[in-house]
């Protein structure tokens, strides 16, 4: 299986044989890493279909299901190659709101082979439920994705309410997401920014001093 033809069926939602593409992939020898960049090229396409009127909402919203099919095949091989002990525990979500969670998965299946512990909430999460989740794991690590301008100022809830609950200055808050870049994420709260999951992965390992 080539990894072109990984990228081709996201683009063409083929929601029944990605799983199986996937796999064969993996058989065949292919790093799980490239696969994810295949994914996310295929996810690319999609966006930039959706940005010229060629796909639509419906389109945007079988793109996002086959690709956690894709994840479903794609997740356990990532945690096999995962071979650390002493493992930091990182919270992660999609903003209150924001139902966009392609990006965040990606983060968090990254994550898990890079021998982090990850907690996701999902999509759509208040502060409330981050903080009980950052108190319950003593996680070190918050990383939120908010792909909407509306959204953003979540990040600033997030952060306040780890204020409140006396946390901040024991968690790291790391945000990503399209509207975003540094200087607005450090205005609203955060301690730093990503643009995309590899660069991601860097942050987060340096902000555990990894
Ligand atoms: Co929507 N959507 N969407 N959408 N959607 C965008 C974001 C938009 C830019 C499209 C556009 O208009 N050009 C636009 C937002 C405009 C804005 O506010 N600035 C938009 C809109 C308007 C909407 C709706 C309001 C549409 C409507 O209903 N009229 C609606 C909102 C619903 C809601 O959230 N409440 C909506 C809905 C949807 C779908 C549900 C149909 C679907 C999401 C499916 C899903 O996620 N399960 C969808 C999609 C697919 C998109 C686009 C096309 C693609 C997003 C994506 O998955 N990209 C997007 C346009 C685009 O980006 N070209 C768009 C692939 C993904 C791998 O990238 O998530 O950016 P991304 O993550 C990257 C980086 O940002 C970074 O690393 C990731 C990997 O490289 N990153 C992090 C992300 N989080 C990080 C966290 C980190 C570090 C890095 O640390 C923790």
């Amino acid at each position: 299986m080539d990894l072109e033809k990984i990228t081709e069926l996201i683009i063409e939602l083929e929601i029944d044989d990605i799983a199986d593409a996937v796999k064969e992939a993996l058989e065949d020898g292919k790093d799980p890493f490239q696969v994810l960049n295949a994914l996310s090229k295929g996810m690319d396409e999609v966006g930039r279909r959706y940005e010229i009127d060629e796909y639509y909402l419906a389109e945007l919203v079988l793109a996002g299901e086959t690709m956690k099919e894709a994840f479903k095949v794609l997740k356990p091989a990532m945690e096999a190659m995962d071979k650390s002990e002493k493992k930091t525990k990182v919270v992660i979500c999609t903003v209150k709101g924001d139902n966009h969670d392609i990006g965040k998965n990606l983060i968090g299946t990254l994550l898990l082979s890079s021998g982090f512990e990850v907690f996701d909430l999902g999509m759509d999460v208040d502060s409330k439920t981050i903080v009980d989740k950052v108190k319950e794991t003593g996680a070190t690590i918050v990383g939120l994705s908010s792909l909407l301008t509306m959204t953003v100022k979540q990040i600033t809830e997030v952060h306040e309410a780890l204020e409140a609950a006396g946390l901040r200055d024991k968690v790291k808050l790391i945000v990503g997401g399209a509207p975003l870049n540094m200087e607005l994420s450090k205005r609203l709260g955060a301690d730093d920014f990503a643009p995309d999951a590899v660069s991601g992965i860097k942050n987060i390992k340096e902000l555990a001093g990894i």
